[in-house]
C-alpha cells in the first residue's frame, strides 16, 4: 500500500524533504523491505499498521490485536495440537487468567489437586477473588471429578503429567464428565507437549502449554499459548489478548517459532535420556522411589500408553534421607544445573518442596507426596552416560552409608 492509501512518494532530497522526515520514511516502504520468498518469518516490530482507508482495516492494526511474527507462531503450534486457533500470551500463568476469565462471577470450577504451583496459587488467590471458587480433586480417578461437579461448574482443568508428581489423568474419562455436566475441559499439556499428546483429539476443548518449557526448549523465552476448535472461545481470548494486552513479543515469538522447529527431535532425546536416567535412578540403593510414566513402574502407565505416544523427560525421585541429603545432592551435581524450570535443552533439577510448590500448605504436601526428599529432574540433551555418572556421584555424596 502507498503512504495514506494514495500514489507512492518518492522521498529524497531532491524532492525537497527536509533529514527529519526523511530519516522517517525513505527506504521504509513496505515493497522494499518486505518479501514474500523469504524461508523464516521475519521478526516484525511494528506496533502500529498503515490503514487502507477510514472504517477498513488490513491483516494488521495493532500490535496487541495481532502481529504477523506471533501469527505465524500461533498457526503453528495450533496445527502441531490439531486445533483451527492458537492464541499466544505473555506467560503460562496468564494464559490460565485469560482462560478462567472467560468465566463469570458464580461459577465454579473443578480441577486436579496436583498442578504447577503457580497454577494452583492463582486459583486460590486470584481467581477466588473474582468469586469463582476452585474444588481440587485426585484427578487420577475420573469418579473424583464427576462428584465434584455442580450446577455452577463450567471449567474443569487437570494438568497431565502433572507437576512435579507425573500424575496422569484420563482426558477422554474427564471430558466426557465435563460435558455431561455442561462444562468445558482445558488440559494444560506442558509436560508432554503436542508432540507427545494432542488433548483436543482426547475430547479437551481447550489446551495450554507454557511455551517457556519444551516448545520453546531453549530456556530464554517466557510465553504461554492455548489452542482450540471453538470459534467462540478464540474470539473471547482474542478479545482478551487486545485488552488486557499480555501477549508476547515478536521476538520472543521469533525465537519461540525457530525452538520448535527441533521439538521432535528434542522429545525424542529427552525421552531417551529420561528412560535410561530413571532405569539407573530405580536400581540406586540410595533412591527410595522413582516415577517415570513410560516405565511399567509407574502406577499408572497403561493410561500414559494409551494416551500418549511417549513420556517426555520428566523425572520424579525420591531419595532416602530429608532435607540435609536432599542440600548435599543438589550441591554436588556438577553437569545436572540445580534451578527451577524444565524442558530445556540442559538438565535441571528442583526442589518442589521449597521452590514450584512452596505456596502448598503442609497437608497438601504430604497428601501429594511433596516431602522433602522428592527432587524433579527435567532431563536434558546431555551425553546419557554423564547425566547418570553426574547423579550418582551427587547420590553418593549425600548419602554416603546405605
Ligand atoms: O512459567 P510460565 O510460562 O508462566 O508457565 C507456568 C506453568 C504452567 N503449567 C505448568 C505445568 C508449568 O510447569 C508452569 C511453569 N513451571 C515452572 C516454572 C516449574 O519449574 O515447574
Amino acid at each position: 500500500m502507498d503512504v495514506n492509501g494514495s500514489e507512492a512518494v518518492k522521498f529524497s532530497t531532491a524532492r525537497g524533504y527536509g533529514m527529519e522526515t526523511l530519516v522517517q520514511h525513505a527506504g521504509q516502504e513496505p515493497k522494499i523491505w518486505s518479501t514474500d520468498s523469504a524461508v523464516i518469518p521475519p521478526i516484525v516490530t511494528s506496533t502500529t499498521f498503515r490503514l487502507p482507508d477510514v472504517a477498513e482495516t488490513g491483516d494488521f492494526v495493532y500490535a496487541r490485536c495481532g502481529n504477523p511474527t506471533r501469527n505465524s507462531f500461533e498457526s503453528c503450534i495450533a496445527a502441531l495440537e490439531g486445533a483451527k486457533h492458537g492464541i499466544a500470551f505473555a506467560s503460562g500463568v496468564t494464559t490460565l487468567f485469560c482462560v478462567t476469565n472467560m468465566l463469570k462471577s458464580g461459577d465454579h470450577i473443578v480441577s486436579g489437586n496436583e498442578l504447577y504451583g503457580g497454577c494452583s496459587d492463582q486459583m486460590k488467590q486470584i481467581t477466588s477473588n473474582l468469586n469463582i471458587q476452585t474444588t481440587f480433586v485426585d484427578s487420577r480417578d475420573p469418579k473424583n471429578v464427576a462428584a465434584a461437579m455442580t450446577p455452577n461448574t463450567k471449567m474443569v482443568w487437570i494438568e497431565t503429567p502433572s507437576n512435579p508428581g507425573l500424575r496422569i489423568s484420563d482426558i477422554a474419562a474427564i471430558a466426557e464428565i465435563a460435558h455431561n455436566n455442561g462444562a468445558f475441559l482445558c488440559v494444560d499439556n506442558t509436560f508432554s507437549s503436542p508432540y507427545f499428546q494432542q488433548p483436543l483429539k482426547l475430547g479437551a476443548d481447550l489446551v495450554m502449554s507454557s511455551v517457556t518449557k519444551y516448545i520453546n526448549g531453549h530456556t530464554d523465552v517466557l510465553m504461554g499459548i492455548v489452542c482450540t476448535n471453538r470459534d467462540d472461545f478464540n474470539e473471547r481470548l482474542r478479545n482478551f489478548q487486545l485488552l488486557i494486552g499480555a501477549v508476547p513479543s515478536p521476538f520472543d515469538c521469533y525465537l519461540a517459532n525457530r525452538g520448535v522447529k527441533t521439538l521432535p527431535l528434542r522429545m525424542e532425546k529427552h525421552q531417551e535420556n529420561a528412560i535410561a536416567v530413571a532405569k539407573a535412578l530405580a536400581e540406586n540403593p540410595r533412591v527410595e522411589k522413582v516415577l517415570y510414566p513410560g516405565l511399567p513402574s509407574h502406577p499408572q502407565h497403561e493410561l500414559a500408553k494409551k494416551q500418549m505416544s511417549g513420556f517426555s523427560g520428566m523425572v520424579s525421585l525420591w531419595i532416602k534421607g530429608g532435607l540435609k541429603e536432599v542440600k548435599i545432592f543438589f550441591k554436588s551435581l556438577k553437569v545436572v544445573l540445580f534451578a527451577v524450570s524444565l524442558g530445556g535443552t540442559h538438565s535441571l533439577t528442583e526442589h518442589p518442596a521449597t521452590l514450584t510448590h512452596d505456596g502448598l500448605t503442609a497437608e497438601e504436601k504430604e497428601d501429594l507426596g511433596v516431602q522433602d526428599n522428592l527432587v524433579r529432574l527435567s532431563v536434558g540433551l546431555e551425553t546419557t552416560s554423564d547425566l547418570i555418572a553426574d547423579l550418582e556421584q551427587a547420590l553418593k555424596a549425600a548419602i554416603p552409608e546405605v
